[in-house]
């Protein structure tokens, strides 16, 4: 039987609350409790400078508070919207029940200003996470709603800290206020709206930013790009990091690339440091962003003067315990194939717009689309439209993404991860689990998965001026 949104959310707008309410046969476990409230308020942005600026985001903290959980807890996180404008909460990478998954009109009704949602789920996987709405996020995240989400492993790596930085962007005018200036057809259509201060836990990115370590120590870093449309390309000065984990999901420890480590938005990554440098010394952590632009210092590694906690780095694993993910098997994976066109470079697209053929350079500026995904452009909350893909639920499934646009995407599907087998059809050796991958223009990527999680999910760019241009679909599992 086929999932239909518009008698679901019929059948949920005529039982209200009701649906909200938690099954009746609940599991005993730990449960963890969260309030959530976004709302508008100002924060001064830089220590430095005492103007502040009117942000939204959650509990008046910004970036919102830091969740935490321990893996096999359940969940229960009451979001209370006080915002002049709907909103719901995405766990972005969580693997949590279809109605928990916080998209507007697809999982649930919006949450209406002055109104309630009671997320409540099991947490099945450690890792590094984040949460933030996907109701208008082109506008409602680059504002400010965004928080870190870490759950923690059975048996961590040994460290003697562990810090996340979350970094993202804001475009500020000369007053340092917000400019009001989401959604424009030239940012959908292009790059994406990017900031032109970026932030790290929400304050001015700069070597204020400390990570205080003493010499000696192991550090776990993780790093979450929240920003909506801007990559960090991230150089740590001094240190060689190990990477640990991508999207919350351990892999082989390796080295971290020299030239930086890539993070599209959405994405995170775990690295692992040992800080060997002398009492006292301080070390750069930059973004070094595309070529030809200069590099922006982040933050440093600032060493205390007290001597070092031990002479030779640890030597205990620093591999993250994996989580228990469903292995593809590709002998008898069935193959799915997603084209992505548009943009307002390269060549002309022709999309199903309403189920009209349509050229989407014409109708650009009138409809705010500017991509296809199997030649369909959609809205971000469109009802109209047929799930890009039909999934029955235990299939394994090798997805082949082709991108015949001149831009770079990072796509990101909700309530799996999936191994990313081969880049440009060369083997990827790391075939790490992500939730969120970086598609290069004009390329192709396959990546691998089972369709466990019955549901409608999204898989769209993680760019969110590009899914609000219409390169956001969805897969159906049932
Ligand atoms: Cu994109």
């Amino acid at each position: 039987m086929p999932i239909h949104r518009r008698e679901f959310l019929q059948s949920a707008a005529a039982l209200g609350a009701a649906l909200a309410l938690p099954a009746a046969a609940a599991p005993a476990r730990k449960e963890s409790r969260y309030e959530l409230i976004p709302s508008e308020f100002k924060v001064q942005l830089d220590p430095a400078n005492p103007q502040r600026s009117t942000v939204w985001s959650y509990n008046e903290q910004f970036p919102g508070p830091l969740l935490r959980f321990r893996r096999g807890e359940r969940a229960h996180i009451a979001v209370q919207n006080r915002l002049a404008q709907d909103t719901t909460v995405h766990w972005h990478g969580l693997r949590v029940p279809n109605g928990m998954d916080g998209v507007p009109g697809v999982t649930q009704l919006p949450i209406a200003s002055g109104g309630r949602f009671d997320y409540r789920f099991d947490i099945k996987d450690s890792g590094t996470f984040w949460y933030h709405p996907h109701q208008a996020s082109f506008e409602q995240v680059p504002r400010g709603l965004y928080g870190a989400l870490i759950v923690e492993e059975d048996k961590p790596p040994k460290v003697d800290r562990d810090e996340v930085w979350l970094l993202s962007d804001i475009r500020l005018d000369e007053q340092r206020q917000q400019v009001e200036d989401f959604g424009r057809i030239l940012d959908l259509a292009n790059d994406g709206r990017r900031g032109n201060q970026l932030l790290v836990n929400g304050l001015a990115a700069g070597p204020d930013r400390r990570i205080d370590v003493r010499a000696g120590e192991r550090l776990r870093l993780r790093l979450i790009n929240a920003a909506s449309a801007r990559f960090f390309r991230v150089v740590l000065e001094g240190h060689a990091a190990s990477i640990v984990a991508w999207d919350g999901q351990g892999v082989t420890p390796h080295a971290a690339p020299t030239d930086g480590i890539v993070l599209g938005p959405g994405m995170r990554v775990d690295l692992i440091i040992d800080c060997m440098q002398r009492p006292g010394a301080r070390f750069e952590i930059r973004e070094a962003g595309r070529p030809k632009l200069s590099t922006m210092v982040l933050g440093v590694i600032a060493y205390s003067t007290q001597a070092p906690l031990r002479s030779a780095p640890l030597t205990t694993s620093i591999a993250v315990p994996p989580n228990a993910l469903p292995e593809p098997d590709l002998d008898k994976a069935s193959d799915h194939y997603i084209m992505f066109q548009g943009g307002m470079r390269g060549s002309p697209t022709i999309g199903l717009i309403d189920g009209k053929p349509s050229r989407i350079q014409d109708i650009m500026a009138k409809q705010g689309l500017a991509w296809t995904m199997n030649y369909n452009a959609q809205h971000e909350h469109a009802l109209m439209h047929e799930p890009l893909l039909n999934l029955s639920r235990g299939e394994h499934v090798i997805l082949h993404m082709v991108n015949e646009t001149d831009f770079v995407h990072p796509m990101h599907l909700h309530g799996h991860f999936f191994r990313v087998l081969a880049v440009n059809g060369a083997a990827n050796a790391l075939r790490e689990w992500r939730d969120t991958v970086i598609m290069a223009p004009r390329s192709s990527l396959d990546v691998a998965f089972v369709a466990e999680n019955p549901g409608e999910w999204m898989y769209h760019c993680h760019i969110l001026d590009h899914a609000a241009g219409g390169m956001m679909g969805t897969i159906v599992v049932e």
